[in-house]
């Protein structure tokens, strides 16, 4: 304790001579809030913003902020990166994370340990942490137990009624499709009639609301985004702009929340390129992408029978596509069906267990035409819905 109060004190002398020789210095760095530091109370995290790395003082025991302040109360170091502590640059402190010097703790020989930017220091000794791990007031706050109001779980409320672990899990027709599902597609229909699907996803007891991007400008924000469990991107009709690319993003990867993609619409001319432009818009931000001309009418996919969104699936038209491609690798993409020697499906996990991207090489599975010639058409949307919502609501994951 001895050494360490010697070292304090040499600590503070020097520091001053270099405060005085910064003072001196008709150059020197006038914004590097040195005096805010030693006339003041360190502890205030309002003043950190430019917090100096020199900034070594001592401060009474009161001006300590928060519950949890000294102990023993007689001498409070604040000290911050001491590996900066000659040169007098200025670090910016995050200003969002400088409310934990609440996590101020007095060890029993009188060595203060004080988070201020999710350093802590003991003694010039820096540990790098990540949060107030020194703050022991508010460990006592483990959540309750989950009080079952329904025996089997009926209200879409975000809440996990039975208690099954599963927040909204309700499928009353036993069809496969989540009644508690909110599904937005975007863009226009394609050539042939498709009324039949978006009836039949209805009936399953989802949401389903279709929004044109033709003459709707910067339609897609984060607050329409929040209506919504699940994007489809159907037949859009013009590119996203930046920031509808960037809201779409963060819905997934943020929010953990789906979108399936789909292509070969063929409206311009069998030039593939301007509506693979158009959904790529979507698909940039998890770099993913369609990419190459039109595939043949008629073609065969080949599904992988262990994937769970081709399990079971043989029978679906596969016409005019595009193949999808995983151009940047940012999370985890699972090819699961090929058609021609190239990719027809692309299940794609985003990182850090964000949300799903499924992009399908084709868009004939939102026809009536196939709905009636085709066996597994429905099959395969059960399993890509079921795969690409959001995984903590409406059932267990995949
Ligand atoms: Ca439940
Ligand atoms: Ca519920
Ligand atoms: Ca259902």
């Amino acid at each position: 304790m001895l050494g360490s109060n010697l070292e304090t004190v040499l600590v503070r002398v020097m520091t001053s001579f270099g405060l005085m020789m910064i003072a001196c210095n008709p150059g020197g760095n006038d914004s590097a809030g040195v005096t805010d530091g030693a006339t003041s109370s360190s502890s205030d995290a309002s003043e950190t913003d430019a917090q100096t790395t020199t900034d070594t003082t001592v401060t009474p025991p009161t001006s300590t902020s928060g519950e949890s302040a000294s102990e023993t109360g007689t001498t409070t170091t604040s000290t911050t990166t001491p590996t900066s502590t000659t040169d007098g640059t200025t670090e910016p402190v995050d200003p969002s994370e400088t409310t934990t010097t609440d996590g101020t703790a007095t060890t029993t020989d009188g060595t203060t340990t004080t988070t201020t930017d999710g350093t802590t220091t003991t003694d010039g000794t820096t540990t790098t942490t990540t949060g107030t791990s020194t703050d022991t007031s508010s460990t006592t706050d483990d959540p309750p137990d989950c009080v079952p109001t329904e025996d089997v779980e009926v209200t879409c409320d975000n809440i996990d009624n039975d208690c099954d672990s599963n927040v909204d899990n309700i499928d009353a027709g036993g069809d496969g499709i989540c009644d508690c599902l909110s599904i937005g597609i975007l863009g226009d229909v394609g050539y042939a009639p498709s009324s039949d699907f978006q009836a039949w996803l209805e009936e399953q007891g989802s949401s389903v609301v279709r929004t044109k991007l033709v003459n709707n400008p910067g339609v897609v924000t984060p607050a329409f985004l929040a209506n919504y469990d699940l994007v489809l991107i159907d037949r859009i009709e013009r590119a996203l702009s930046a920031d509808e690319a960037a809201a779409l993003e963060a819905f997934v990867k943020e929010d953990g929340r789906g979108m399936i993609t789909l292509i070969g619409y063929n409206f311009d001319n069998l030039n593939p390129a301007p509506e693979r432009d158009r959904a790529n818009s979507a698909l940039a931000p998890f770099g993913l992408a369609y990419e190459g001309g039109y595939f043949g009418d008629g073609v065969i996919p080949t599904f992988d029978p262990d994937h769970p969104i081709s399990m079971g699936i043989v029978d679906v038209n596969f016409a005019g596509g595009i193949q999808p491609v995983d151009v940047e690798n940012q999370g985890t993409s699972e090819v699961f069906a090929t058609v021609q020697a190239a990719n027809a499906g692309i299940a794609h996990q985003t990182d850090m267990n964000g949300g799903r991207v499924i992009v399908w090489g084709d868009e004939w599975i939102t026809f009536d035409s196939d709905w009636q010639g085709y066996a597994d058409v429905q099959d395969f949307w059960v399993n890509m819905v079921a795969w690409a919502k959001p995984k903590d609501f409406c059932g267990a994951p995949q």
